[in-house]
């Protein structure tokens, strides 16, 4: 039987969403959504996880008739040797974007590049000390030489483990991590060992790929992720609170609209620092506009307004929606979640979609490649081809949906240490005293399947009113920007505890802490007050939720909360149902062998209520009130 069709309000939460969805069907313009109708019903065998394709005596479908493919592996193993490409891939892609930043630090550190260099010297020089590297009589480009040598070794296997958990995590969890053969040894052997794993006959249990794939997450976690957040802020400065603004109603009718969209701030903090040099401004004056101004997508656009409060345009379902303004001269991409129909909705206005990574091109693109040592030169010419498009803009399709919402970001882990007068010991407090009952994650992406951002908003708002403080990251921060959320004012929704604290620092209960590999930052501040409290991450009254995800990256995010300790809901399932072990080690195996699990629950409100009483159990085992 033939699903109903989804209306406009079953699609989106938002205005300027529908209005754009609507204006793509007049425009001839497919979205998202509409692929999403044509490719549904899904294969089963592949929701489930249940079929391989790694080899050529294949592809084999696992079903209760035939049990077995061709070389004997059964429905776990399939779904497990997925699962565990799955996670790899998701890892490598937040991983090689880490690697991005240390070979862009240590261009620096061999005086290999003029465009980039060292915002954060404090930061560099404490990072430094904390990996055992000696300071004294060592310049600036020294340390950055040396701290990149040596997070160039975490990616290899030289050195047997990565740097960060030596000093971040509590020792009850590296014991914990060393009994079960999960600590990470280096980034790209764990990643790599997960390819071999799978291979036709190598690891054929179940039960063992999956913890080496909380091995690769957390490689990913509390290494690549971690070095590219760490470095990122030495390089780009560390971020401090600041205010923007988001929805598509930033872009401006009157000047030269430029869209980053990826996640690595080594494009994006160009283009930004291109648009806004006077000689660019003066030719944008000549061409006819106003200004020339930059918005963000997606994680670059984290990176930017955490670091530059440039605002944001919208989130991954927002990239399509936002070229269909009309109002876009160029759209300038690195890597991750840009959709390839990006190419084909830029086509259909005036915009220029130019990507710039050697590792991601576009068929039908324009290709202007970035490297450390012509970026300046690069983003300068990307920045003038885009003021004289705007020349070629036609006034008569474009439209600009709706008024920007206020937003607060910048809430780097120092920020918040800082706003609490420089140790966690009040927040700590407000914990003990039950004014703040927990922490809770929110983040990731966008799904078509699910109305967007409606998840994100319901998960927040059920979480704040019971008085836990969330973070959030990743494409759901600018649901929570539309939403209210981002600003101190928000504090009216919150419980009387976080409200109250909220109100005495002048701060959202709901704070903006990055982009995706800006999770690390979250992974940090509980292995901080895990070890403040002298216990385990598994200890803390803290909990993560995923509510609309869809990326491989996400799903190693979520493994690396839950080996990390972290009790984390997910809106929709991996591809793993196909397998009873699988699931049932994800959905409660995992307790007993980490201390934390999935959930996996659709409805946010039921969802936000599972994560209430993860952190209530969590409370109540600390002897805290609740
Ligand atoms: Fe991508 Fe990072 Fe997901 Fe958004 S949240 S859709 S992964 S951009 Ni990372
Ligand atoms: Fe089939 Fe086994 Fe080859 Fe997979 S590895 S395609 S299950 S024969």
């Amino acid at each position: 039987m033939a699903k109903e069709k989804r209306t406009l309000d079953d699609l989106t939460l938002w205005d300027d969403a529908k209005q754009m969805i609507q204006k793509a069907r007049k425009d001839g313009v497919e979205t998202v959504w509409d692929r999403l109708e044509q490719q549904t019903p899904h294969c089963v065998f592949c929701e489930k996880g249940t079929t391989c394709n790694k080899c050529v005596m294949g592809p084999c479908r696992i079903s209760d008739k035939k049990p077995r493919g061709v070389c004997g592996a059964d429905a776990d193993l399939t779904v497990a040797r997925n699962f565990g490409r799955f996670v790899a891939a998701g890892a490598a892609a937040h991983s090689d974007h880490g690697r991005d930043l240390v070979e862009t630090l240590y261009a620096f550190g061999q005086g290999k590049t003029k465009d980039y260099g060292v915002r954060d010297e404090e930061k560099l020089r404490r990072i430094a000390a904390e990996i055992g590297l000696p300071q004294e009589g060592r310049s600036v480009q020294d340390v950055a030489r040396d701290l990149a040598e040596a997070l160039i070794q975490d990616f290899g296997f030289a050195t047997g483990n990565v740097s960060f958990p030596r000093t971040r995590v509590p020792k009850q969890r590296l014991e914990l991590w060393d009994k079960l053969g999960i600590t990470p040894r280096g980034v790209d052997r764990d990643i790599v060992e997960m390819m071999h794993r799978t291979h036709m006959g190598v690891d054929s249990d179940a039960i063992s790929i999956c913890l080496h794939a909380a091995r690769v997450s957390l490689a990913d976690g509390w290494g690549g992720s971690m070095i590219a957040t760490e470095l990122s802020d030495i390089i780009f400065g560390t971020p401090k609170p600041c205010t923007s603004k988001v929805n598509l109603g930033v872009l401006q009718a009157d000047q030269v609209n430029i869209l980053v969209h990826g996640h690595s701030p080594i494009v994006s903090e160009m283009i930004l620092t291109a648009a806004r040099d006077p000689e660019m401004l003066r030719r944008a004056e000549a061409a006819g506009a106003k200004g020339i101004n930059i918005a963000g997508l997606c994680c670059t656009g984290n990176e930017v307004l955490m670091r530059q409060g440039v605002p944001m345009a919208g989130n991954h379902l927002m990239t399509e929606l936002a070229l269909v303004t009309g109002a876009v001269e160029c759209i300038v991409v690195d890597y991750q979640c840009i959709m390839p129909s990006l190419v084909q909705t830029a086509a259909c206005y005036h915009t220029r979609f130019v990507s710039t990574s050697d590792k991601a091109k576009f068929t039908g693109a324009d290709h202007v490649e970035f490297n450390y040592a012509n970026a300046r030169e690069k983003a300068f010419a990307i920045v003038a081809e885009a003021v004289e498009n705007f020349t070629r803009r036609d006034p008569s399709r474009v439209e600009i949906p709706g008024e920007p919402v206020e937003i607060t970001s910048g809430f780097s882990n120092e920020a918040i240490l800082q706003a609490l007068g420089g140790s966690p010991a009040p927040l700590l407090d407000a914990i003990k005293a039950g004014k703040v009952r927990g922490v809770a994650g929110i983040v990731g992406c966008n799904n078509p399947k699910l109305k967007h951002d409606h998840c994100h908003v319901t998960v927040a708002r059920e979480l704040i009113k019971r008085d836990v403080l969330v973070l959030v990251t990743g494409c759901a921060t600018v649901a929570m920007g539309k939403a209210g959320l981002l600003m101190p004012e928000a504090a009216d929704q919150a419980g009387d505890g976080l409200a109250a604290i909220c109100r005495a620092l002048g701060i959202p209960p709901v704070l903006h802490v990055g982009s995706c590999v800006d999770n690390a930052r979250i992974l940090h501040i509980c292995g901080l007050l895990a070890q403040e409290l002298g216990v385990d991450i598994a200890d803390l009254p803290v909990a993560a939720s995923a509510p609309e995800w869809y990326s491989e990256k996400a799903a190693a995010i979520g493994l690396y909360a839950v080996a990390s300790g972290i009790y984390t809901h997910l809106g929709l399932p991996p591809h793993i149902t196909g397998s009873e072990t699988v699931t049932s080690l994800a959905l409660e195996g995992l307790d007993n062998v980490v201390g934390a699990c999935f959930a996996v629950e659709p409805d946010p409100v039921k969802a936000a209520a599972l994560m209430n009483d993860r952190i209530s159990a969590k409370r109540k085992a600390l002897g805290l009130s609740d």
